[in-house]
């Protein structure tokens, strides 16, 4: 099979480039230092995030997007070509849910059939919503699977990525017969 191209999307601050830090040692990563009172961190993605990964015998080109929508021209730019995507939220985080659902239905009607998995991330939290509300809060079938995941944790991100790899080649193999 050949090297798939896997998106990792969703808003700022959801833990996209933690995860592709998690599971590629070489990850690239184009945080910059950012000095503003509105921001909740102190660092953010502005280009991209890449990662190369072999997952069960899988190699995976991983691109990170940035979250914030001033940049959406990346979202667009960097979706060319790709297998399948991640759309990763902040599950402790309510308030960013809105933005998420606008982000989410960006992705859905850009790339209607593309194979995807939910990542309600930050599970380890306390104050974390339900799989359920986050499926509620951004509109999502009930055939789109919600993994709660912790982006520091290369098990729960792998079994995510596992996920989203039998999707990719399940739709690969409908194709062909
Ligand atoms: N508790 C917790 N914190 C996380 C998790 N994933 C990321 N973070 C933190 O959330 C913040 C945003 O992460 P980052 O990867 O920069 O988010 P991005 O904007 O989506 O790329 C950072 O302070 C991370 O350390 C997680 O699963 N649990
Ligand atoms: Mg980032």
């Amino acid at each position: 099979m050949k090297i798939l191209k896997i998106l990792i999307t969703g808003p700022y601050n959801a833990g996209k480039t933690t995860l592709i830090k998690t599971l590629c040692s070489n990850a690239l990563t184009t945080d910059k230092r950012v000095l503003s009172d509105e921001l909740v961190k102190s660092t953010t993605t502005v280009a991209l995030d890449f990662g190369l990964v072999n997952i069960e015998g899988t190699m995976i080109r991983l691109f990170g997007t940035p979250g914030q929508s001033r940049f959406h021209f990346m979202w667009r730019a960097l979706s060319i070509g790709m297998d399948g995507y991640i759309f990763m939220v902040d599950s402790s985080d309510p308030t960013s849910l809105n933005d998420a659902l606008h982000m989410y239905m960006f992705f859905r009607s850009m790339h209607p059939k593309k194979p995807h998995v939910i990542s309600a991330n930050k599970y380890d939290k306390e104050n974390k919503l339900s799989l359920d509300a986050i499926r509620r809060a951004l509109k999502a079938s009930e055939d789109t699977p919600i993994y709660p995941t912790i982006a520091y944790d290369k098990e729960s991100v792998n079994r995510l990525l596992i996920c989203l790899i039998n999707l990719v080649k399940s739709k690969v193999a409908v194709q062909i017969k």
